[in-house]
């Protein structure tokens, strides 16, 4: 008997950890991609007098590489606007910028992150001021600071019912040496390049794919706060048997994440 459980949980961790692994990886393609779009930004946006880049081509090319981005449900740029800017800013995009919460002309803030370009997937966040929003907010903060990867925490995406998380690259309007300080960053800021990722209907894709996917419940947690997981993926748990559980990085480090598995209810 003891032999049997020993097996089952072998099996229950290498499903878990094969699972854990392909995410990770999707997770990493994904990410990639979303950076190369960053340098797209910055190649033809912001290095090119006047700018090679408008919402068509964007949009366009957006669509024909989506393949390249499995877990993610739209790409999107904000440019930053400063205040003394917002005026000719709203003036040549000839539309106002938009507080996230209300979806009205923003009120008058230091800076802004209005979305000027974006996958036709997300297009209802254009002209909105991503700054105003809590988890946008705090990622384009960091993202430029650290000129690094960052990912929010788990919540609900903007037209979905989906929890998602959103991956943030800054944008700099010039190249920066790896030892910058986080003032020089914030400075050379131009904007901030974004993608959506609606864990919720991608992973359950992800993981109908592979054998066993019946026998098993697969959660994604959160772990950033250990003693507060918050749940990114998969049903709430109300069974009490241990799972296994198997590493996840998504490359933000920052960020904690775990894979829970266990066997579904069994005679
Ligand atoms: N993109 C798509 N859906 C969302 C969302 C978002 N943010 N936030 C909430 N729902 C322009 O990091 C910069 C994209 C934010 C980028």
């Amino acid at each position: 008997n003891a032999d049997i459980n020993k097996r089952k949980n072998d099996i229950l961790a290498s499903m878990c950890d094969e699972r854990a692994r392909m995410l990770q990886d999707q997770f990493a393609v994904s990410m990639k991609h979303v950076h190369a779009f960053a340098i797209l930004i910055s190649t033809f946006h912001h290095r090119k007098q006047p700018s090679a880049m408008n919402q068509k081509t964007f949009a366009e090319y957006a669509a024909r590489t989506s393949f390249e981005k499995p877990l993610v449900s739209g790409v999107s740029y904000a440019q930053r606007v400063l205040h003394a800017e917002r005026e000719q800013f709203e003036r040549q995009q000839g539309w106002s910028i938009k507080n996230m919460e209300t979806n009205k002309t923003s009120s008058e803030q230091d800076e802004y992150a209005p979305v000027i370009f974006t996958q036709e997937t997300v297009s209802y966040i254009a002209s909105l001021d991503m700054m105003s929003g809590k988890e946008d907010g705090e990622n384009i903060l960091r993202a430029r600071a650290s000129g690094r990867a960052v990912l929010t925490s788990p919540f609900r995406l903007l037209n979905s019912t989906h929890l998602g998380v959103v991956l943030t690259f800054a944008v700099y309007k010039t190249d920066l040496p790896p030892d910058s300080s986080p003032e020089e960053r914030i400075q050379a800021t131009a904007g901030y390049l974004g993608g959506a990722f609606d864990v919720e209907s991608l992973v359950k894709n992800l993981l109908r794919q592979l054998a066993g996917n019946q026998a098993i419940t697969v959660n994604v947690y959160d772990m950033t706060n250990s003693s507060v997981p918050l749940r990114m993926y998969g049903p709430e748990v109300i069974d009490d048997e241990i799972p296994h559980v198997s590493t996840l990085d998504f490359g933000d480090p920052v960020r904690k994440h775990e894979m829970r598995c266990r066997y579904n209810q069994r005679k």
